[in-house]
């Protein structure tokens, strides 16, 4: 039997999702996909179903300080991810808590809001996100929505992404994922653009699913990442292998819920 303290130990903060599409639920599923051994610090937790969000609370600082202890006390932590983090309050714990680097590599998935709507960031928060977290990320994802609005620049070109990105880089996180934009139906492709931390970039072009059921793919996405730098890929290879995962996830459709759905995390077999 292999020992437990020889697995790929990863963590993700996040938020609870209560129909298990996103949030801690999707980075479980992922990390058990990818072959490592996964844990969860709430941050939050959302009532929500494949037709929205209707309710949330925030968990107590002193809660989400004793999760981290727990899991610091007893485990190795290779690497590790954030996803809702809901006020500033929240923020300021979680840079406390994580700036000694005990948990290894910091994916930051900037979470602010749902493809349907639903607020998981309070907007006065976007600043302390900036303040405490992004100087600590060793990559951000913020996806197209969320990258504007950090950026303070309007992305309606690939020039004004490829900006974004250095502006982003300023500062402090290490390494930027733009995800492209996919509002209009009609595109081919989603091309989403990478600056790594020694100055090289690249754009990733993969093919546009027209479907319904995307929910947490960008949860999926920073914690398939988060799974394989934890495993020794580089941040580029983590990234393209990352990438290619959420695309068969999407487009090996599953069918559960009656409207948004879920990607499908079934598909580890096949990479
Ligand atoms: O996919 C973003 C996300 C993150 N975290 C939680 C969520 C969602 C989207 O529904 O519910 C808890």
């Amino acid at each position: 039997m292999k020992k437990m303290n020889e697995f790929t130990q990863v963590l993700t903060i996040a938020g609870s999702d209560s129909d298990g599409s996103a949030g801690a639920q999707a980075d479980l599923k992922t990390f058990m996909a990818r072959g490592v051994y996964g844990m969860s610090v709430l941050t939050a937790a959302v009532a929500g179903n494949s037709y929205g969000i209707h309710d949330s609370i925030n968990m107590p600082t002193s809660f989400i300080k004793s999760q981290i202890k727990d899991i610091k006390d007893d485990f190795k932590v290779s690497a590790f991810k954030t996803g809702m983090l809901s006020d500033s309050e929240i923020i300021h714990t979680i840079a406390e808590e994580i700036k000694d680097g005990s948990f290894g590599t910091f994916v930051l998935d900037p979470v602010i809001i749902t493809k349907h709507g639903a607020m998981l960031l309070e907007e006065d928060a976007y600043q302390t996100l900036i303040d405490e977290l992004f100087p600590l990320a060793d990559l951000i994802t913020p996806n197209f929505y969320e990258a504007k609005k950090l950026s303070g620049l309007e992305l309606n070109t690939k020039e004004e992404i490829v900006q974004a990105a250095h502006k982003l880089r300023t500062l402090g996180p290490k390494n930027i994922l733009i995800k492209g934009e996919h509002a209009d139906d009609s595109i081919e492709s989603v091309e989403d653009f990478v600056l790594l931390e020694d100055g090289q970039s690249f754009w990733i072009s993969e093919p546009y699913i027209k479907t319904d059921h995307v929910n947490g793919t960008g949860d999926t996405l920073s914690s398939s990442i988060v799974a394989e730098i934890a495993k020794g890929e580089s941040m580029e290879d983590a990234i393209r292998t990352s990438k290619t995962f959420t695309y068969r996830a999407i487009k090996n459709e599953i069918d559960v819920g009656h409207k948004f759905g879920p990607i499908n995390h079934f598909i580890h077999d096949e990479l």
